[in-house]
């Protein structure tokens, strides 16, 4: 799906802002068409933002089930004879979008973008009013997974198999945009190179084909223009070509312009980076050189927003990733913003783009993170019509990331349970569809501490080893010396069993700002640091390592309990931002590694 954009053809309106705002308490909205007037009560919601952390009262934090939200919109008039479309960034974990009385967009899956072509129903000139019905319930059919719990005082509790909180709302822009009848519905770009040639492959389709000439032209950063070409697909040569690397982003735009019995229709402009990604032995390559990844696992999650987009944060966060010298993050748990995306594909910032895949795992869940046991890969579990939705959440992510230099590696799930029987059948057909869906990149998975190298039973299906160990934390608790045995041993395991390349994609410690120690005393910033040296030291000991991101960027909000004090404090800053020791010792060792 095409990110909007304005362009000569195409226009957008943002819908940001204070919206008009109810909680559905008795789950009565939709049948009493809320949508119809103006909603109940008298709050209002902060558009993007999360509606968690925002009100004094503790029923609207806790409420399971649907949010409000409205507001007016102005069409703007000029719009006469264009399409209309509203489209809504994120709605998490479900919206139901309406115009005026009438149903639009319906959409599961709370970190991708949906749109509705609502041209019928509005009048350029006019008003109309918008409502989004916004659903945060997780089921066992939803990607993540979670199962609502009726008590006994008729209270219902949503329990999930994650860690991180269960936020609301809706999270990213909302926008209304025209584009033409006939135009641009979808680009596919594909890169590669030889001494300074660029190759370019792309394929465009269009609305309506009937005698529509497409033609494009690929401009440099300076905005001229070094290739050409004309018909829906084809392939272009650029001389002397820029290439996208990590830490430098150079994009090129791909204008395509789309025309009919020789008038302009549709102009849309499709931004792209020439590199190269491969995986070759133990070696991950990125335009033909081996590419250590420095970095973390991170969350959209700050104070007060939530996982509510901002940019302002947006800009920190990847200030602190360029001074800590990480070249790369993982977008765990789920579908990062676009505009993060953006920004990564913009400066060279390497990416691994996960869905939201996380807590597939009844083994853990009836663990460390609480809530019930039972075996994953069961009906009423992780079943076929989560498997059916996990395709889906595949489909979409390919579909919006596909054109982006910045992602060189697809993470389907995030510590699924693979040691048993159901995960081979459940995997391998995502695995199949992930290719299908786009040969040019390679496909990998999170893998759990509890599926080990000769447990686990899909690894030889992936091109990559992601795994998260969390030894000298969840196990060996404050014992180093024996944390540091068993991570070697385990890693050497894994290059011996597979000789893939192999990214430690979570280790960290839970530490608390301020608190210090002489000894190995988990949870101070002494400790955090210790940590960290010994896994570095593993690392460079095993040669099938070609990664390290540490769990996590920052401190995170999760849900109650006991193992967690107001929230995951495993990052390597504060949830405001503030370095830990950690950070500095990272700053030093991603420098060294680096060679900076
Ligand atoms: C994990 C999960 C991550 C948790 C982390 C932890 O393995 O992938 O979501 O936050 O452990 O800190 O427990």
């Amino acid at each position: 799906m095409l990110r909007p954009q304005n362009s000569a053809t195409r226009e957008m309106v943002n819908l940001d802002g204070t919206w008009r705002f109810a909680v559905d308490w008795g789950h009565e909205g939709l049948s009493d068409n809320w949508q119809s007037g103006p909603l109940p009560g008298r709050l209002d919601a902060p558009v993007p933002g999360s509606v968690n952390d925002l009100y004094h009262d503790e029923k609207i934090r806790d409420h399971v089930g649907y949010y409000w939200f409205q507001r007016e919109v102005q069409v703007p008039r000029g719009w006469n004879g264009e399409r209309i479309f509203v489209r809504v960034e994120s709605a998490t974990h479900e919206g139901t979008v309406f115009v005026n009385d009438t149903k639009v967009a319906e959409h599961t899956g709370g970190y991708m973008p949906f749109e509705a072509d609502i041209t019928g129903l509005v009048t350029p000139g006019e008003n109309f009013r918008l409502s989004i019905a916004v659903n945060n319930e997780l089921v066992n059919s939803s990607i993540p997974p979670g199962e609502i719990i009726e008590l006994e005082d008729g209270r219902r509790q949503q329990e999930y198999k994650h860690d991180f909180y269960n936020y609301s709302g809706l999270h990213r822009s909302v926008w209304l945009y025209s584009a033409p009848e006939v135009r641009v519905e979808d680009a596919t770009i594909t890169t590669d190179f030889a001494g300074d040639t660029g190759h370019v492959n792309y394929s465009v389709s269009v609305t309506d084909t009937a005698d529509a000439d497409v033609q494009v032209r690929v401009l440099d950063k300076a905005g001229s223009q070094v290739a050409e070409a004309s018909g829906d697909a084809g392939s272009v040569e650029i001389p002397g070509v820029t290439l996208w690397q990590p830490g430098a982003g150079y994009l090129y735009d791909m204008v395509i312009e789309v025309s009919q019995g020789g008038d302009l229709k549709d102009s849309f402009t499709q931004k792209f980076g020439v590199r190269t990604v491969a995986v070759e032995g133990k070696q991950f390559l990125i335009n033909g050189e081996p590419f250590y990844f420095t970095g973390f696992g991170m969350h959209e999650d700050h104070e007060t927003l939530g996982k509510g987009h901002s940019d302002a944060h947006m800009i920190q966060d990847f200030q602190l990733l360029e001074w800590i010298n990480a070249n790369s993050l993982r977008t765990s748990h789920y579908p990062y913003s676009e505009d993060i995306m953006d920004y990564c594909d913009r400066h060279g910032v390497v990416v691994i783009d996960e869905t939201a895949a996380v807590g597939l795992n009844w083994a853990i869940a009836g663990g460390i993170m609480g809530g019930t046991a039972g075996g994953t890969y069961e009906k009423g579990h992780v079943d076929d019509s989560t498997q059916a939705t996990h395709k889906e959440a595949i489909r979409e992510l390919v579909g919006r990331d596909k054109n982006r230099p910045s992602v060189v590696l697809w993470s389907i799930a995030n510590e699924p349970d693979t040691a048993v029987d159901g995960a081979r059948p459940y995997f391998e057909p995502l695995v199949e569809l992930t290719r299908e869906l786009d040969p040019s990149r390679p496909v990998g998975f999170v893998n759990v501490m509890f599926a080990p190298a000769g447990a686990c039973t899909v690894s030889d299906l992936f091109d990559v080893l992601m795994l998260n160990r969390y030894y000298g934390w969840y196990v060996q608790t404050g014992d180093l010396r024996t944390a540091e045995a068993s991570l070697e041993k385990e890693l050497r395991q894994w290059d011996e069993q597979y000789a893939k390349p192999t990214i430690m994609t979570e280790y960290g410690a839970d530490t608390v700002a301020g608190m210090h120690s002489i000894y190995d005393q988990p949870f101070t910033e002494d400790y955090q640091v210790a940590f960290l040296d010994m896994y570095h030291r593993v690392f460079d000991r095993v040669e099938c390592m070609i990664g390290e991101h540490v769990w996590n960027f920052a401190d995170f909000q999760t849900k109650y309990g006991y193992a967690r004090v107001d929230g995951n404090k495993k990052g390597a800053f504060t949830r405001d931002r503030r370095p830990k020791a950690g950070a500095r010792a990272l700053k030093q060792r991603w420098a060294e590694k680096l060679g900076r």
